[in-house]
């Protein structure tokens, strides 16, 4: 079944890729208008909670172990330090708070425990909360689902054929897994993908319709552009064009009509000019402030101007 609704998304998905460019986002924005008020941009923050040392050997990343890319380890941040990190999140607009660790997956104690008690501060600030930690179990989400968690971030990053030519300590299948546990604990999913490792634009479709196919179909899908690290396998990727980015946001926005489409990492390496094109073909959330989990975004200064360019009051 979920076979065959992702046969029919993919089939959908190419012929939308294939229209001329103005025709896929003219139909991509009365979708968006349709479903959206198109002022309405998310604003996220992300925190890193568990930098670096992960087992895992995704080769996009600059947190796996298995690649030296001098970045400095640190173990579990404190309440404190989150308290804190969300009370500025939220005075500079973000409305979600997105924390993040590098683990492959979660393990039960007190780790997990100091975890659940971030949610909870979170949620006393009145922000919506969203963790990214790897693989859950189904108890694990529950926990999760009990201490006030909105959403779980956890994406499917590419089309199953190329997954195994960018991660080897896991499979596709690991992480639709791990999505039903969310999915069944009543956690919303944010779950998206990276462009620009080296994969093919039906890899990039694949992947889209792979999102699309699940039932419901994710919350949130945060697309990113690959931030090449020196040190990782991915470091001399070529960076991706960005009306092919446009293209993309277009197509995920027609096929997931409801959906929060996320520019993620790379706005950096993005214009003002496409990241508002970006907009106009359906993308309706952005990650706030200059810092991603470990790699630079652009600041709450420069987003204001984007902000107020868009005709927007303030960020
Ligand atoms: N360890 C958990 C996991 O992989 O699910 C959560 C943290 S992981 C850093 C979250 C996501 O960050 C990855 O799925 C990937 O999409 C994104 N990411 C990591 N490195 C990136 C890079 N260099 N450029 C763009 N996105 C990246
Ligand atoms: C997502 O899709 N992008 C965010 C969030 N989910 C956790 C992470 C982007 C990470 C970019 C590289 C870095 O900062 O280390
Ligand atoms: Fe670990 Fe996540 Fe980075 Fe993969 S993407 S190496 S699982 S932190």
């Amino acid at each position: 079944m979920q076979n065959r609704r992702m046969e029919k998304h993919l089939f959908r998905a190419s012929k939308l890729y294939s229209l001329p460019l103005l025709d896929l986002i003219y139909q991509a924005h009365e979708v968006h208008r349709a479903n959206h008020n198109p002022q309405n941009i998310q604003k996220c923050s992300l925190l890193s909670i568990k930098t670096g040392g992960c087992p895992e050997d995704c080769s996009y990343c600059p947190q796996s172990a298995h690649y030296d890319t001098g970045l400095e380890k640190q173990s579990l941040v404190s309440l404190e330090s989150v308290r804190t990190a969300v009370k500025h999140a939220k005075s500079e607009g973000a409305e979600r708070f997105c924390m993040g660790a590098a683990w492959r997956e979660v393990k039960d104690g007190p780790d997990f425990d100091r975890v659940l008690e971030m949610i909870k501060i979170v949620k006393a600030e009145g922000l919506e909360a969203c963790v990214t930690l790897g693989m859950l179990t189904a108890n694990q989400a529950q926990k999760l689902k009990e201490a006030g968690l909105d959403a779980y971030n956890h994406n499917l990053d590419t089309s199953r054929e190329f997954y195994e030519k960018i991660i080897h300590t896991r499979t596709f299948d690991d992480r639709l897994n791990t999505l039903k546990a969310v999915r069944n604990a009543g956690i919303t999913i944010c779950s998206g993908g990276i462009l620009g490792m080296g994969e093919s634009p039906q890899d990039r479709l694949k992947m889209l319709a792979e999102l699309a196919s699940l039932n419901p179909q994710p919350e949130s899908v945060p697309l990113n552009l690959l931030i090449p690290v020196e040190g990782t396998p991915l470091a001399k990727a070529a960076p991706v064009d960005p009306l092919d980015l446009v293209r993309l946001v277009a197509v995920a926005r027609i096929l997931m009509p409801k959906t929060r489409v996320r520019l993620s990492a790379g706005r950096l390496s993005l214009s003002v000019e496409a990241q508002v094109l970006a907009f106009y073909a359906g993308a309706n959330s952005i990650f706030l402030g200059e810092k991603l989990l470990t790699r630079p975004n652009p600041t709450v200064d420069e987003d204001a101007v984007l902000f107020s360019q868009l005709g927007q009051v303030s960020v």
